[in-house]
């Protein structure tokens, strides 16, 4: 088998590179994307800087009071979303000539699987630095590129040399690549698994690579598993386009209060997963991945994917991954969407085995949501501590799930 060759491609300093280039006069000056559109320098937080802004200490997230302490000569402008938008549309489309295999993963990079491309376009370098050229050439701006054999090491690698940098890791060198940084930068540890880490002794990822998987059985579970292969530089999962995307099933909600309370943002999360699993049967479907988005009170925006050992179609399974995907990625902010969708879809009903399978509880709900409609069986954890609910009804609930 040919190794792949993925390419992972961010924007640098995206949102204040793209004003600085239709501003010329802006070129070279510390520019902070984030101010308060009405003017006041005292709110909000910063959604990025330029590099010039970056020495200053300023950052994404910084609230807009420190940015303004830290660099008072900076240029302070609010942010302008539909330029942004459209610009990586023209980004995105560049990705596209390159091959098909184009996973958009937020507003200014990507993922590029540019294995089958080489006949046509050469070698993986050759086409990492045409593609920097294209953008360059399309949009007068600047890409940082990683190229390796997976997604992991790939995205590592774009952010090695910002910016306008490429960042080749060949074949057999992934690992000790991968070794000397820091655990927090491999997919899928965040605050919590960080922790939990550095309470082993492990604090780099050559550490984590080292250990026997089984230590971390007991305190991450299969994560732990999962963990020890990445930070081997081991990660098979596949780039997946836009057009694969389309088979997936999610649904998200926004709150109408960005909420840091946890039990809300667990139970709604719980909903969402009930949802999808629903659909999931109705369409007599399984999913394989499940993919949860988060975004904050500053509108930054996560997607984090895992993929469980069966497909299932189960509202609890979609749940424990969904909910483990959750405490990695939440800090301290507010939280102001969720969103769950399972993909790598099959058929739940080959061979008939659907009906047998699918697990009394959910059978249950689905007969009465088909009978009743959508809001007349929640489960109990659900609706527990909901605004304005009938006890009795709730009660009703509980018994009606056991
Ligand atoms: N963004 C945001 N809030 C954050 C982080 C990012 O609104 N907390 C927005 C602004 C960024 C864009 O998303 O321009 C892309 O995010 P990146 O993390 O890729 O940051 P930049 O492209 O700005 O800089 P870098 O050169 O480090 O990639
Ligand atoms: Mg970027």
């Amino acid at each position: 088998m040919t190794a792949r060759a993925i390419l992972h491609v961010d924007m640098d300093a995206f949102y204040a590179a793209v004003e600085q280039r239709d501003r010329p006069e802006l070129l070279g000056l510390p520019v902070i994307v984030g101010a308060d559109p009405k003017g006041g320098r005292g709110r909000g937080v910063v959604a990025t800087c330029s590099y010039e802004a970056r020495r200053f200490g300023v950052h994404s997230a910084l609230p807009i009071s420190q940015a303004f302490r830290l660099c008072p000569q900076g240029v302070y402008l609010p942010p302008d979303m539909e330029k942004y938008a459209r610009v990586s549309s023209e980004v995105m489309e560049v990705m596209r000539e390159f091959t098909d295999l184009v996973e958009p993963i937020s507003i200014d990079e990507a993922f590029l699987d540019v294995t089958g491309s080489r006949r046509a376009l050469g070698e993986p370098q050759r086409i990492a630095r045409d593609l920097k050229d294209r953008v360059r050439a399309v949009t007068s701006l600047t890409a940082s590129v990683g190229l390796a054999s997976s997604k992991l090491v790939a995205k590592i690698a774009s952010d090695m040399r910002k910016p306008d940098g490429l960042v080749v890791v060949p074949r057999g060198t992934e690992a000790a690549f991968l070794a000397p940084l820091p655990v927090r930068r491999l997919w899928g540890v965040g605050p919590k698994t960080e922790e939990s880490l550095a309470r082993l002794g492990i604090a780099t990822i050559g550490d984590l690579a080292a250990l026997d998987p089984e230590k971390l059985a007991r305190p991450l579970g299969t994560h732990g598993h999962d963990l020890v292969r990445l930070a081997r530089g081991l990660d098979e999962r596949a780039v997946v386009s836009e057009a694969d995307d389309a088979k997936s099933m999610g649904h998200e909600h926004t709150f109408a209060v960005d909420t840091a309370n946890s039990d809300v943002l667990r139970r709604t999360l719980l909903a969402l997963c009930d949802a999808v699993a629903g659909r999931l049967r109705g369409h007599r479907v399984r999913g394989r991945t499940v993919t949860l988005k988060y975004r904050d009170e500053t509108f930054r925006t996560l997607t984090r994917a895992r993929t469980l050992p069966e497909a299932t179609d189960a509202g609890d399974l979609l749940f424990a991954a969904a909910w483990a995907l959750f405490q990695d990625v939440h800090g301290e902010r507010r939280v102001r969407l969720l969103g769950v969708s399972a993909s790598g879809l099959g058929d739940g009903d080959q061979l008939g085995m659907f009906a047998a399978e699918t697990r009394p509880a959910d059978r249950l709900r689905d007969t009465v949501r088909a009978r009743f409609g959508d809001g007349a069986l929640v489960r109990a954890s659900v609706l527990e501590g909901a605004k304005g609910d009938d006890p009795a009804e709730r009660r009703g609930t509980r018994r009606l799930l056991r």
